[in-house]
């Protein structure tokens, strides 16, 4: 069979859960770094979104998609349980975070940082201010989520922690993010802990956004 090839970068957070499952499952794989808008991108995302999976003839979008094909397909371990419940908890919890919390903590907080749509590019304080309040509530669910087991799901490793541990890192990288995170006791125990996995550490991204291909 031949390696995995993911596309997207690293700085993105959804490639890097894809990444990070490689690396917990011991896959070896080929991280081709594109830019946002890159042609292999469009090649295979409708939308030209990272990250996309190649492998012989398989091709793939959607990092959930990509992370359940190489979770069946290379061994154990696994990182969708198969019990039922559990399964079904790391939906959920999947659903939520990129439904929701990606859309708060990362479209909204983390580009107004990294790519404000301000007149001098400098961070959007009121796109800043506006969202702070959603952020404190978002990490108050996942504070009392995880205070119980240090996981997500029960008290397993699974892909639903795996799919958060990204944007907390990114929301920890600006002021209010970090004292949010910090204060918010049980998760800041759980993020420090699972940052110390190889699988997080080995994709730990160079600062900045995604980079955009630049028109012909
Ligand atoms: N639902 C998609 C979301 C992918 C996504 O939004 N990726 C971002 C980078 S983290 C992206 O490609 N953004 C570029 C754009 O939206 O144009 C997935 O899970 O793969």
């Amino acid at each position: 069979m031949p390696k995995p090839e993911i596309i997207g970068s690293v700085r993105s957070t959804y490639t890097r859960v894809v990444c990070m499952v490689c690396e917990e499952k011991g896959i070896e794989y080929l991280l081709t770094e594109r830019p946002l808008g890159a042609p292999e991108l469009l090649a295979i995302h409708p939308f030209g979104k990272m990250p996309v999976l190649r492998q012989g003839h398989v091709e793939l979008f959607e990092s959930k998609a990509i992370a359940t094909y190489l979770d069946r397909s290379f061994p154990a371990p696994y990182v969708f349980p198969s019990d039922p419940l559990l399964a079904a908890l790391t939906e959920q919890w999947v659903s939520l975070v990129n439904t929701v919390m990606d859309r708060t903590l990362i479209r909204t907080y983390l580009l107004a940082y990294v790519a404000p749509k301000t007149a001098d590019g400098r961070p959007d304080r009121a796109a800043i201010e506006a969202v702070m309040p959603a952020v404190r509530e978002q990490l108050g669910i996942l504070d009392k989520a995880v205070a119980k087991t240090g996981y997500l799901v029960d008290d397993q490793f699974t892909f639903a922690d795996i799919n958060l541990l990204p944007i907390l890192h990114r929301v920890g990288q600006f002021p209010e993010g970090a004292e949010t995170l910090a204060a918010a006791t049980h998760l800041a125990g759980y993020y420090g802990r699972h940052a110390a996995r190889p699988s997080f550490k080995t994709t730990v991204p160079p600062p900045g956004p995604p980079r955009r291909a630049t028109p012909n």
